[in-house]
């Protein structure tokens, strides 16, 4: 049996799914995850990331995601899956997050001693001891300095496939040349946590793929490659500080001779990682235009393929690159969960009572409209939170819990409209996709079938399906992206169809919704 291994390096915790493929025949051998704050407790972080006095400031340490593979690793090989197979390893890791290194990483990647843990070994090579991550909101500042050093934001997003973000790593890089201008000057390459682990599998700087590459503000989409006009505005000398960007199936070397000695592993192909998002896509099984998933989580999210890189203008969604090569668009929302148990809980429901309300509410609510701001919203932005009604009474229940649901898929069909696909197929994920009665609203007010997916994670599945991907171009024997997700990637029986009629209805609800909701922003005045 041929094996694939597949990490996913999370804000919390590092995962990995072993794939084993016997003919044409692939299924998952080995899965299991650990998290960092009980795993390795001397490095003090909590859920994953150090504590501080500044909220806006979120860093972590790479030694830790370091000493992290390396104890997965050992748990593989305590399990009994025979990792002599192996063929490929490819990952996925938390987007945005950077590793600043000094120019001894090179010699130290090369000789590191097989009889001990590698975090220690690499300390020596950090020029920035921690790594800021994608939770870190600190660099408003650096954002309107990149943004107006291109042309505002909708230039920046043209190019970029994103405005500034906060948590993207130009901003945050600009943040640390203009601190620490010493310790900037002495890193010699600036890895995203994708790169910096493919790095510390292959013994050598790995390349950073399009899918993680655009979460940088600095990644020219339609080229993928770097942009120099935002590198040159971010820090000074940086363009010799970043790794080269090469395509998702790119296979970065061989695992090197340290993991080799210190697991038993043999010299298997080390694919570039890439961006948990990117990963997801493909262990949500979207390798065509017009399947999109819908992640039903503490917050909700929509993310698809696209042929074409086209760029939401409102700037809250995201363009990524496409580890299928092409680009996947991405909007993210942040009350989803917690807006419908604020529901469910203002009304004493259990979940199983949430069902039943929402199934006692016409569908449409008769025009009734709600907009579930409940914290400060990301798509539209909303800063100030507060839910607002239009023709439905506060103390029915079963209205105002149709409302909150309706409101979400409007919001995401609305707000996904920039991505000028029309979706025939959805993919539920997220503790809220084991509901029916939500996702028959989804498909109705999509038009669209939707099937729920029983992958646990995502994002690392599709880095064991990139590695799979990765070896079989590299051995000369390419696989199509159907082939490579049929049978791993499976949706359960009992897709939810669209209703024609209540489509049409919501269609009418949707205008009077956008109407709404521009309204509250400001955006139309009353
Ligand atoms: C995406 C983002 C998060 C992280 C989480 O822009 O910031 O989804 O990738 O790991």
């Amino acid at each position: 049996m041929t094996l694939y291994l597949g990490f996913d390096s999370s804000t919390q915790g590092v995962s990995a799914i072993v794939l084993g493929v016997e003919g044409d025949r692939a299924h998952v051998v080995f899965q299991s995850s650990l998290q960092f704050d009980d795993a390795l407790p001397r490095y003090g972080t909590r859920h994953g990331v150090l504590p501080g006095d500044d909220p806006s400031v979120a860093v972590s340490s790479p030694l830790l995601w370091a000493d992290a593979l390396d104890l997965m690793l050992r748990s593989i090989g305590a399990s009994g899956v025979d990792l002599r197979g192996l063929a490929a390893i490819a990952g996925s890791a938390q987007q945005h997050g950077s590793v600043y290194l000094n120019a001894s990483a090179r010699s130290v990647l090369a000789a590191m001693d097989p009889a001990r843990p590698p975090g220690e070994q690499l300390a020596r090579s950090l020029s920035r001891p921690v790594a800021p991550i994608w939770m870190d909101s600190s660099t408003s500042v650096e954002c309107a300095e990149l943004a107006a050093a291109v042309g505002g934001n909708l230039a920046l997003a043209a190019r970029t496939g994103s405005r500034a973000f906060e948590r993207f790593t130009g901003p945050q890089i600009r943040k640390f040349f203009k601190r620490e201008p010493d310790a900037y000057a002495a890193t010699d390459r600036i890895h995203l946590v994708s790169s910096f682990l493919a790095t510390l599998l292959a013994g050598a700087h790995a390349p950073i793929d399009p899918g993680d590459g655009s979460g940088t503000n600095l990644m020219d989409l339609s080229r993928g490659d770097w942009w120099p006009r935002a590198v040159e505005a971010a820090a000074p000398a940086l363009a010799n500080k970043l790794p080269a960007i090469a395509p998702s199936w790119t296979i970065a070397g061989t695992l090197s001779p340290y993991w080799q000695a210190r697991h038993g592993l043999p010299a298997a192909h080390v694919a570039v990682w890439s961006g948990d998002n990117p990963c997801s896509l493909i262990g949500a099984g979207l390798v065509r235009e017009g399947l999109a998933a819908i992640s039903l989580g503490t917050s909700d999210t929509i993310f698809g393929l696209m042929r074409e890189p086209r760029v939401d203008q409102t700037g809250t969604g995201h363009v990524f690159g496409a580890p299928t090569g092409g680009f996947m668009g991405l909007t993210c929302f942040s009350n989803g969960s917690l807006a419908r148990e604020r529901v469910r809980d203002m009304f004493g429901l259990d979940w199983a009572g949430f069902s039943r309300a929402l199934a006692a509410a016409q569908p449409g609510n008769d025009g009734g409209l709600l907009l579930p701001w409940f914290v400060p919203e990301i798509t539209p932005s909303v800063a100030a939170p507060g839910i607002r009604r239009s023709g439905l009474e506060p103390d029915d229940g079963p209205a105002n819990v149709r409302g909150v649901v309706e409101a979400q898929m409007l919001s995401m069909a609305l707000h996904s409209r920039w991505m000028q696909v029309a979706f025939d197929t959805i993919h539920a994920t997220g503790g809220a996709s084991a509901n029916r009665e939500i996702l028959q609203v989804t498909a109705d007010v999509f038009g669209a079938e939707v099937r729920q997916l029983a992958v646990e994670n995502s994002a690392c599945l599709g880095a064991a399906l990139r590695a799979r991907h990765a070896h079989a171009l590299a051995e000369g024997r390419p696989l199509d992206w159907d082939t490579i997700v049929r049978g791993v990637v499976e949706p359960l029986p009992g897709a939810l169809r669209p209703d024609r009629r209540r489509h049409a209805m919501y269609q009418d609800l949707m205008r009077a919704y956008a109407e709404f909701e521009a309204r509250a922003l400001g955006v139309i005045k009353n």
